[in-house]
């Protein structure tokens, strides 16, 4: 069994002063960098949205961030615009060092879906490659760190042990937004679908 380290999007707009900025968000990296330099394997994933994308509240007349609307897809949370493919917010936040990282995996890519997993975008059957990849390299037990606890990382998470992934996530390396009590409620859906908060 060989244990990869994913960290979910740890950019400039999900870190303070960013569009989309998670409190505390920038204050995980050193930790995260630290483990990196000891995974046997690394995957870094970046929310990378084009210009105008659907998940933008800017998109949708009368909406505001925070708003939910329905969309072909599912419910889907209004956000800020963030993430734009080429932006500094897109970026990685400087402190994160992304040296170790075997691959970068982007998201969130095409206009009119949004992806908070790793593994699916948020119609949750149109795969990113992850799977596979991970697969591939036998790469069966998985450690989950970045932001946000109660978005990506979650989705992420749910996602891998629904396919058979054994999945941790290290809490005190993750930052949450927590809107509406998504913090509570999404770290009782994992532990309730198994995946294992340290
Ligand atoms: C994220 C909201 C929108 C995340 C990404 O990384 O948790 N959240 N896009
Ligand atoms: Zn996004």
């Amino acid at each position: 069994m060989t244990r990869a380290l994913i960290v979910i999007d740890m950019q400039n707009d999900f870190c303070p002063g960013g569009a989309l900025a998670v409190a505390e968000g920038d204050q995980i990296a050193p930790g995260i960098n630290a483990r990196m330099h000891e995974a046997e394997a690394v995957i870094v994933t970046q929310d990378w949205h084009p210009a105008g994308h659907s998940s933008f509240a800017s998109q949708h007349p009368g909406r505001a961030p925070f708003d939910s609307v329905d969309m072909p897809y599912g419910r889907q949370v209004l956000w800020p615009d963030h993430c734009v493919q080429g932006s500094s917010g897109a970026a990685f936040h400087t402190d994160l060092d992304t040296t170790r990282a075997d691959l970068i995996l982007r998201k969130g890519f095409r206009r009119d879906i949004d992806s908070y997993s790793a593994f699916f975008e948020n119609d949750q059957r149109t795969p990113t490659g992850l799977e596979g990849y991970l697969r591939s390299r036998d790469l069966t037990a998985l450690d989950l760190v970045g932001l946000a606890t109660d978005f990506c990382v979650a989705w992420s998470a749910l996602d891998a042990v629904r396919l058979g992934f054994e999945v941790r996530v290290l809490s005190e390396l993750c930052r949450g937004i927590d809107l509406d009590g998504s913090m509570a409620a999404q770290m009782q859906a994992m532990r309730d679908a198994g995946v294992v908060i340290i």
